[in-house]
């Protein structure tokens, strides 16, 4: 009898051909591969059986590395894809942000292979399990006892990856730490240098086009007198030593000691020629402990003293240091309150040096006589004193800013230079900052950055100078000194803001001054007028994070001074040599150079951005010295205890 599917293939034979057949082609397909099925014997079925269970255990077997191969190239497309993406607008207050294309350290070994393996999704889950610190006793356990386990329950792909690594785990993180340490030197050593470089070519300009004069005039290359004192010179001393640039620090030097004369028939400003000329003379004699210094910071100090002589002995802005004369401005009997009030670090060391107390006693009746005045708003100063009566003046304003800031900051540091032992002193900055809390601390819309704003008789104005930026790096200077914690609260949240005020400039420089938003529904945090664009290549901002990084030792705060220089370089550099202050922060295409590279540049910004790049402590210890408010350190006086 023949086999019924032979019949079968026959009848299949024919009905292939017609029309029928195709239109019920599922069902007679899988009829004929019945037949065709039969019609095979148990030998060659037993076959075919045995080659289809090979063929899937093999795929079984392939299943993990396939995939694995397949998402690893997902994964790449996807981190492609990541790294493309545009920088949000305020990367850290938005979501948080794509790391700068800098150092930065690598992502915790651990870690980024944990999400690099793939397998099953059982399987992805142990590995999870592993990978998180706080799975540790447990994993240990499976690792000791439970080898065999592993062995039994895992095929062996998977068993042979975690072994190699289990093996030299310990290897590696010496490794990784070694390779961490090694990238973050050499990144300090790049940002280092680099802020040496654009001293050096800051300088080039300076000793080019107005060697000897107060400030390099970069794009007309020649330069504006102020004083007629070399004031950039001098302020630039110091900064030359820290940075390490003997050649420039010598010839400087040699100027110095040659050519500066205070016996000139010259109005100067006390506050100014006190924190850069004075100050700059004084740390630089004790940086180097070159007594020509210490001589030529005591010939400009005895001349300033003139304006102590009035009525009230509160100072005059302006004095003659060649004819002993001092005034106040044309316009008014007034003095600015954080100008009388900001000299005192410079005047108590020189009296200290040259054992001549009336230096401190002319200084601190200035204090004295502040402390005791009617007119404050919970330790908040007005911004005018009058010489004649020494009463407040134009009273009702108060702000962090222009006109008040210092006062603030050289009542902390007054005390930190004495050893701490000035309690008024104290006592009034800690009245100052709860009522900075109380009256002037708001926070913007739609972000709520913490700010500074100002009160204006009883009205409060959300308007930030740039120059209030100094204020989180003196609260944390408080706080590491030992004052209340949440100042470092406080000082983290502002600098925040003030780094805020960069990054969100097209050109990610800040305006001189900024508008917080308070209002619902408000798109942006920060406006800026039109006439406040300007940028003068200030250093509050670096300051502070140069503070925070000390105290902290969060490596943001490097990597956003490190924008900051970065931008500084793209918008203010002037190819011939020297940096520019700029119009219009908002205009990447013509930021508008002024053609004017104040003094600070060299004395401040680029000292801050040095020391906050570096990761040595030791190198002008926050300890041992205090930085007047022009970055000239000063020391703290030992302890006669
Ligand atoms: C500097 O002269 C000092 O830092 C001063 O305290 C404020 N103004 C400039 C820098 O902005």
């Amino acid at each position: 009898m023949h086999p019924p599917s032979r019949q079968d293939y026959v009848s299949i034979s024919f009905a292939g051909q017609g029309s029928e057949g195709y239109n019920n082609s599922k069902q007679w397909r899988r009829q004929s591969c019945w037949r065709k099925w039969n019609q095979l014997s148990r030998l060659q079925r037993s076959l075919i059986i045995f080659v289809l269970i090979l063929l899937l255990i093999c795929g079984i077997a392939s299943y993990p590395a396939v995939t694995e191969h397949l998402n690893g190239l997902k994964e790449r497309e996807q981190d492609t894809n990541h790294n493309s993406v545009l920088r949000p607008v305020i990367p850290h207050v938005l979501p948080e942000p794509a790391k700068p294309a800098q150092p930065l350290l690598p992502k915790p070994t651990s870690q980024r292979k944990l999400f690099n393996k793939r397998g099953p999704p059982v399987l992805q889950n142990r590995l999870q399990k592993k990978g998180n610190a706080s799975d540790t006793a447990a994993e240990d356990k499976a690792a000791d006892g439970k080898k065999k386990g592993e062995e039994e329950g895992v095929i062996s792909w998977r068993g042979a990856v975690i072994d190699t690594e289990r093996a030299t785990e310990g290897i590696k993180d010496e490794e990784n730490n070694d390779q961490k340490a090694k990238s973050s030197k050499e990144s300090e050593t790049s940002r280092l240098e680099a802020v040496q470089a654009a001293f050096r070519h800051a300088w080039k300009g300076y000793k080019n086009f107005a060697w000897g004069h107060d400030e390099l005039r970069p794009l007309s290359k020649s330069y504006s007198e102020w004083f007629g004192l070399g004031l950039t010179l001098i302020d630039a001393l110091d900064t030359m030593w820290i940075l390490g640039l003997k050649e420039e620090f010598e010839e400087a030097k040699a100027w110095v000691a040659t050519e500066l004369t205070f016996n000139k028939n010259v109005d100067v400003n006390l506050f100014e020629s006190t924190i850069r000329i004075l100050g700059g003379l004084l740390s630089t004699h004790h940086l180097t402990g070159d007594t020509m210094f210490l001589d030529k910071a005591k010939d400009i100090g005895s001349r300033l003293m003139s304006a102590f002589n009035t009525p009230s002995k509160i100072p005059y802005s302006d004095v003659n240091i060649g004819k002993g004369t001092a005034h106040p401005p044309r316009w008014t009997s007034d003095s600015t309150v954080a100008e009388v009030t900001s000299i005192q670090l410079e005047f108590r060391e020189l009296a200290r040096l040259t054992q001549e107390p009336h230096y401190q006693d002319a200084v601190a009746e200035v204090m004295k006589q502040v402390h005791k005045l009617d007119g404050k708003l919970d330790g908040l100063v007005p911004m005018f004193i009058n010489t004649n009566n020494g009463q407040f003046t134009h009273q009702g304003i108060y702000t962090l800013g222009a006109r008040a800031d210092s006062y603030y900051e050289y009542l902390l540091k007054q005390w930190i230079q004495g050893g701490k032992k000035e309690n008024q002193l104290l006592e009034d900055y800690l009245q100052a900052i709860e009522g900075v809390k109380k009256n002037l601390l708001q926070k913007s819309s739609p972000n709520g950055l913490t700010f500074v704003g100002e009160l204006s008789h009883g009205q409060f104005s959300p308007k930030m100078d740039h120059l209030v930026c100094f204020l989180p790096g003196t609260l944390a200077l408080g706080a590491h000194n030992g004052l209340p914690a949440d100042h470092m609260d406080l000082a983290k949240q502002l600098m925040e803001t003030c780094y805020q005020m960069y990054v969100q400039m097209e050109t990610g420089l800040s305006p001189e001054i900024v508008h917080f938003n308070m209002h619902q529904g408000s798109t942006r945090d920060i406006d800026v007028k039109l006439a406040d664009r300007h940028n003068l290549l200030r250093p509050e901002t670096v300051e502070s994070l140069f503070y925070l990084y000390r105290f902290t030792k969060d490596r943001k705060y490097q990597d956003w001074g490190y924008e900051i220089f970065q931008n500084f370089n793209k918008y203010t550099k002037v190819s011939s040599g020297g940096y520019t202050s700029i119009n219009n922060v908002r205009d990447p295409d013509y930021p508008s150079p002024r053609d004017k590279m104040e003094s600070f540049f060299l004395g401040e910004t680029l000292k801050y951005l040095y020391l906050l790049f570096s990761d040595d402590p030791n190198l002008i210890s926050l300890d041992q010295y205090v930085f007047n408010t022009e970055a000239h350190p000063l020391p703290i006086w030992p302890s006669t205890a």
